[in-house]
């Protein structure tokens, strides 16, 4: 058996340490997003693959005999892509998939079924707005640029962003409360815009939402393909076992 587990996420990085105590041979795969990933307890590759195709030749090439895909819900391209792979030369593939936040009864979200569909419901008003959505769908918000935003990156962007108005915080994550808290009153926020990632890793800054009564415009996310989906880590290790038993 040999598991490509295709990361990039705090499930994925957790996983990564259950195959390494379980021995199980493994490779992890970062898309190379950002500048220095967190390092990862099994070998590691660092981008793309080159599509359908490029996975193909990679699992063919590697003797991968397993697949996890441990991606983030917004990663729909890769999903889609070791779906397509998967199933073109018949290897078992999982999701890992965590559970899209709910919101409890003092929360005041507003669902969005694409990012693009955000910009358009701030109020014409100047707001200030924290955009928790990382940096590649920030485009979507300079046609409205009498806002004042706060974004949050992985890495110091390296040229202008499009934005007029715009502050940004350096920081990787997993957060917390009091963290997420301090962010938004340091920043007078009025307006949360989210990706309903799930996971515990960023659900911080809707708890402190809740706390100040402030909005929260969530992105839901994309439809995946595949329906072999583990909620846990055991979950996806039980399968794995199952399947190593019945030499599949
Ligand atoms: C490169 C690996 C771990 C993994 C940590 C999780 C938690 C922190 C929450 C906010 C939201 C956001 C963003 C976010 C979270 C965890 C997890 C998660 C959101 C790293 C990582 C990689 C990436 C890629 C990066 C995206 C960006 C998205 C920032 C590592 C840290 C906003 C998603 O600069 C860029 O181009 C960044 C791109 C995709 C979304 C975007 O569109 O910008 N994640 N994030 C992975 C790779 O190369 O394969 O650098 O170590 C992983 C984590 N990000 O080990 O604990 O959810 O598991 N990541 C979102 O949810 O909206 C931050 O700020 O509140
Ligand atoms: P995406 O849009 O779904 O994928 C775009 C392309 O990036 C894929 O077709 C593939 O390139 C490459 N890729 C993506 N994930 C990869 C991986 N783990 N290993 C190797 N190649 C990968 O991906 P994304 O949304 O930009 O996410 C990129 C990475 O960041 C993923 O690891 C994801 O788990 C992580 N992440 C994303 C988010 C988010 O909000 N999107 C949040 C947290 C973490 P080829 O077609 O060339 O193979």
């Amino acid at each position: 058996m040999r598991v490509l587990l295709l990361g990039g996420t705090t499930e994925a990085s957790l996983m990564a340490q259950a195959l390494a105590r379980t021995q199980v041979a493994s490779v992890f795969s970062y898309a190379g997003r950002t500048a220095r990933p967190v390092a990862q307890p099994l070998p590691t590759r660092v981008g793309g693959f080159g599509g359908v195709t490029g996975l193909i030749t990679y699992m063919q090439e590697q003797g991968i005999t397993h697949v996890v895909d441990a991606t983030h819900p917004f990663a729909a391209g890769m999903s889609r892509n070791a779906f397509a792979a998967c199933a073109k030369i018949h290897i078992p593939l999982i999701r890992l998939e965590r559970e899209a936040w709910q919101p409890q009864a003092a929360d005041d979200w507003r669902f969005f079924d694409t990012i693009a569909a955000i910009p358009p419901a701030l109020p014409q008003a100047p707001a200030r707005v924290f955009l928790a959505i990382g940096k590649q769908q920030i485009g979507q918000f300079a046609h409205y640029p009498q806002h004042h935003y706060v974004l949050r990156l992985v890495d110091t962007p390296a040229g202008a962003l499009p934005l007029p108005k715009v502050q940004v915080e350096i920081a990787r994550g997993p957060f917390d409360l009091a963290g997420d808290l301090a962010l938004l009153r340091r920043y007078a926020i009025t307006h949360v815009v989210a990706k309903n990632s799930g996971g515990a890793g960023a659900r911080a800054k809707l708890d402190a939402a809740r706390k100040l009564g402030l909005p929260v415009l969530m992105a839901q996310r994309p439809a995946v393909p595949g329906s072999r989906v583990a909620g846990t880590i055991d979950e996806a290790l039980h399968w794995l076992d199952h399947v190593a038993d019945r030499g599949v």
